[in-house]
């Protein structure tokens, strides 16, 4: 049945003065421990390297740039090397989020996959939907969210690709499908996405249609972001908090079960430098639309679950058979407004 060890590594508080070094500690604590449970895939959060900068206006470019990871492959960069170094030795694969500075100098926020099994980048995501205003709000008390500013919106794609030798025994079928008419069988088909892109059910059916059985997604979400929430309605803070929760989870919940896949949430959860809030909740959820894993904690944790790739078979071949049941000349309105 493709059975399967996941988990996704909850990352607590990261201050804005943290040591990128003492971060990456964390994390290669979390992969020892999924390396002492026997995990074979482990999905770190959003920019997981440093604090989640786009909250703050840099006036001095210098010192914005200590939080992009330089170039286009990071792996053997100094500060992060330790991690990518353990993945390799456990061969255990990654999901990594940070912040990109390419080779040519452009700014993206990026997830990549690295194969622990081949000691290589197999995939590259860079975030398409980049919440946020590219000028700070006027109103000094508010928590900026500067993605627009620091990065330019992904221009990769959402592309499905295979994880050849993760599951050991499998057909195998190479990095990449053209596209996947081969439901439950061969190498898992993965698909990545980066926090708000999950609000987005056009990011969720792209990789559907490309037969996805895992979406993996790492996240850094306020819960007391008035200013970006739009003060929708008076709400205690206890309220607000709550709803940043049931948005995650009905978001992770419904998409998982509209395309058939299951999905792994990492957050940056926790306070950090002790006031700029961040929900937990990250999860592993099934193709019919369960949480089966959940964080009990807002701080560094490790959520774990064995998953079967073959239960994406039952939604992909009855109610969510794309070729039979979906109505393309219904949905022009989609991609042309
Ligand atoms: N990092 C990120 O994308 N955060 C956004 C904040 C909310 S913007 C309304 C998110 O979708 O969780």
């Amino acid at each position: 049945p493709r059975m399967l060890k996941v988990a996704a590594a909850q990352i607590g508080a990261v201050n804005r003065d943290a040591d990128k070094k003492e971060t990456v500690q964390r994390m290669v604590k979390l992969l020892e421990e999924a390396r002492s449970k026997g995990v074979q895939l482990v999905v770190f959060p959003e920019t997981t390297f440093t604090t989640f900068f786009p909250r703050f206006l840099f006036e001095d470019p210098a010192e914005l740039e200590k939080y992009f990871e330089q170039g286009d492959d990071i792996t053997t960069n100094q500060d992060v090397k330790p991690l990518f170094d353990l993945s390799r030795s456990s061969k255990i694969d990654m999901y990594v989020g940070y912040a990109e500075r390419t080779d040519d100098g452009r700014g993206f926020n990026t997830c990549i996959y690295y194969s622990g099994q081949k000691g290589r980048i197999l995939s590259k995501y860079r975030k398409i939907h980049l919440p946020g205003t590219k000028e700070p709000f006027a109103d000094p008390e508010a928590i900026n969210q500067l993605e627009k500013r620091y990065f330019e919106p992904g221009n990769l794609g959402f592309k499905a690709f295979r994880a050849p030798d993760l599951i050991p025994g499998v057909a195998k079928k190479g990095d990449i499908p053209a596209e996947a008419k081969t439901i439950g069988q061969g190498d898992p088909i993965l698909g990545m996405m980066i926090c708000n892109d999950r609000r987005w059910p056009e990011a969720w059916r792209m990789y559907g249609l490309q037969g996805v059985e895992l979406i993996m997604v790492g996240y850094n979400t306020p819960w007391n972001a008035k200013h970006l929430f739009g003060f929708r309605k008076p709400m205690t803070d206890e309220q607000a908090e709550a709803e940043a929760y049931y948005h995650h989870k009905l978001v992770m919940e419904a998409n998982s079960y509209m395309n058939a896949c299951y999905s792994i949430s990492a957050a940056r959860a926790g306070y950090d430098d002790g006031k700029f809030d961040l929900i937990s909740g990250s999860a592993i959820v099934s193709p019919n639309g369960y949480t089966i894993a959940q964080a009990k904690t807002i701080e560094d944790e490790l959520v774990t679950a064995d998953i079967g790739l073959d239960d994406c078979r039952q939604g992909k071949e009855t109610t969510f058979d794309f070729d039979r049941h979906r109505r393309t000349e219904a949905y022009s309105l989609i991609t042309s407004q």
